[in-house]
């Protein structure tokens, strides 16, 4: 195993005095960063919290929530981190899907989170805002960390059934920021604003690269176009991560004015880029790098290099310096050139699989290789094109929706018989859902909806309900959603 020193005990040390992280205007240097982690990391374990156990986050975009996550790094308590849009229902599977021994939150959750708290017996609850006056303990400081270690958990769904937490080791997440950097390049007057959530890989490995680089991060509690373009001046920000509804935003706002010149990487992931979008990013001289990446490559695994940003437009770029990619072909050879296939991945920064999930691990590791369920195609040069999603996947703002979730929620109603779920174009969110049911003719749309939105995250109930007959199934009874997709055409969609 390879043992690395403690990554923010080494960055204190190496260069205490840099601005580390800016938030609503307050900077803090490295070494105020370690302090305040220190001083939770011993609140947190005067709490009862011990080295080794999982945790569940559920916490906001804020400075307090840096040190929270850091703190546990400190101790070395598995982070399982939760995305802040779920439903009290959602939260609860997967606080109990990981065997969490405690669950971190704070005040402005209440509603949800006393849902959670409530439903769980054996998990002990955290408010920050408790937790923050109590005196800490001397904290046991994990001085040396293994990399194999399991440092954070992160929970995405499949094509069929359950959300599954994603291991993220500190491995995966070194690996990723040296990867990223040796594409990307790193200078000291480096300042990467983090506008997306923490809790996804996107936010999380900008915090990774923070600590791990020594660079500024300018932590935003949601994203604000204009927040950012003024932040992009006010804080010397030189790199910022986005997804496309929030770069159209930018795009949008900017209107004929440029952003500074050291602004030097707009890194656009988290889905699929339209070519009209990436089009006037370059008329206004947004640099966009575009990349391919997931939760379970702990972020980028794929991106396009500077000097290929506008010669090869509309690629995902090469893979990182320390990853490897390669497409299969439906006859499970090498794909040739130009021909599509499933994505593989491979690399220091991949997973080790799913938590507590051997069997459907198994399924999505072959060999060291990871199958994305993505379909793409490699150009001679070794460019990476993705044109589809991994499978029935729809990505709504950067959100994942999946089909099979969402059908799961319709059928359970007592009206439903049978439910089949698309994705479809949308100008805002990129795609957005639509469901097809089936069953009883009094069904009531509205109440539908409701019942979807007391389960399912506002951004997975569907947009749109159209009542047919009989979802369209095959002989082994598996949605025909090339036909649903026929049928909402039909409807003038
Ligand atoms: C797009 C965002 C910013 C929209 O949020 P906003 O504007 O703050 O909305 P709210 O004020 O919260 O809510 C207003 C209404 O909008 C609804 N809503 C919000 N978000 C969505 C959504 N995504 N889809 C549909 N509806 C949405 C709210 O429900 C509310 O509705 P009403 O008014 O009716 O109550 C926000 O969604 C956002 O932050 N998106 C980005 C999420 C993200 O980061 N995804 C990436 C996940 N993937 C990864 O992390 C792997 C890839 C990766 O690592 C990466 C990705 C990008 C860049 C770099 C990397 C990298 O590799 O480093
Ligand atoms: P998540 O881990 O939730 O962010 O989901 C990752 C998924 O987003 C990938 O498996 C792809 O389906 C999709 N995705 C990420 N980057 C791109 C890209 N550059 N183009 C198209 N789809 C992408
Ligand atoms: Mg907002
Ligand atoms: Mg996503
Ligand atoms: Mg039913």
């Amino acid at each position: 195993a390879q043992i690395l020193p403690n990554f923010l005990q080494k960055r204190t040390f190496l260069t205490p005095d840099r601005p580390a992280l800016s938030f609503l205007g307050k900077t803090y240097t490295f070494s105020e960063v370690y302090e305040r982690a220190y001083t939770v990391a011993g609140q947190l374990q005067a709490a009862g919290l011990t080295r080794g156990q999982f945790a569940g986050v559920l916490l906001r975009n804020h400075e307090d929530t840096v040190f929270i996550l850091l703190a546990l790094q400190l101790i070395d308590v598995k982070a399982v981190i939760l995305n802040n849009r779920l439903t009290a229902e959602e939260l609860i599977w997967q606080m109990n899907d990981s065997t969490s021994a405690f669950f971190l939150t704070e005040n402005s959750f209440d509603e949800v989170s006393q849902k959670v708290v409530n439903s769980l017996d054996e998990i002990s609850a955290i408010h920050k805002e408790d937790l923050f006056r109590t005196d800490p303990a001397e904290p046991a400081l994990v001085e040396e960390i293994n990399l194999d270690e399991i440092c954070t958990v992160m929970y995405t769904s499949g094509t069929t059934g359950n959300p599954k937490g994603v291991l993220q080791t500190y491995g995966n997440h070194w690996w990723s920021a040296v990867g990223s950097a040796l594409n990307l390049g790193l200078n000291e007057k480096d300042s990467w604003l983090c506008a997306v959530p923490i809790f996804h890989i996107s936010g999380y490995s900008i915090l990774m690269r923070s600590i791990i680089y020594g660079m500024k991060m300018v932590l935003f509690e949601s994203f604000h176009e204009k927040k950012a373009i003024d932040a992009i001046s006010d804080e010397k920000v030189t790199i910022m991560s986005a997804v496309s509804t929030m770069l159209t935003r930018i795009a949008d706002e900017l209107k004929n004015d440029k952003l500074p010149e050291y602004f030097r990487c707009m890194l656009l992931g988290g889905g699929p880029a339209a070519k009209s979008l990436l089009e006037v990013c370059k008329e206004k001289g947004i640099p966009v790098y575009q990349t391919y990446g997931m939760t379970e490559t702990s972020s980028q695994i794929v991106t396009l290099a500077p000097e290929y940003s506008l010669s090869k437009l509309g690629s995902a770029g090469k893979p990182l310096f320390p990853s490897h990619l390669k497409i299969a072909a439906p006859n499970g050879k090498h794909a040739n050139p130009g021909e599509a296939g499933e994505i593989l991945v491979k690399g220091p920064n991949v997973t080790k699989g799913y938590l507590n999930r051997q069997e459907e691990t198994a399924k999505k590791m072959k060999d060291g290789w990871l199958l994305t369920g993505d379909i793409g195609y490699v150009d001679k040069e070794g460019f990476l094109y993705v044109l589809d999603r991994r499978s029935d996947l729809i990505i709504s703002g950067g959100e994942n929706i999946y089909p099979a979730e969402i059908e799961g929620v319709l059928v359970s109603h007592s009206q439903i018989s049978d439910a089949g779920v698309i994705g479809m174009k949308d100008d805002v969110w990129g795609e957005v859902p639509v469901a097809f049911i089936a069953g009883d003719e009094n069904l009531d749309k509205k109440e539908v909806i409701k019942y979807c939105l007391e389960r399912l995250a506002k951004y997975k109930v569907p947009k749109k309900l159209i009542i047919i007959n009989e979802i369209p199934r095959n002989a082994s009874k598996k949605i025909l959603r090339r036909k649903l997709r026929e049928l909402l055409e039909e409807s003038g969609n």
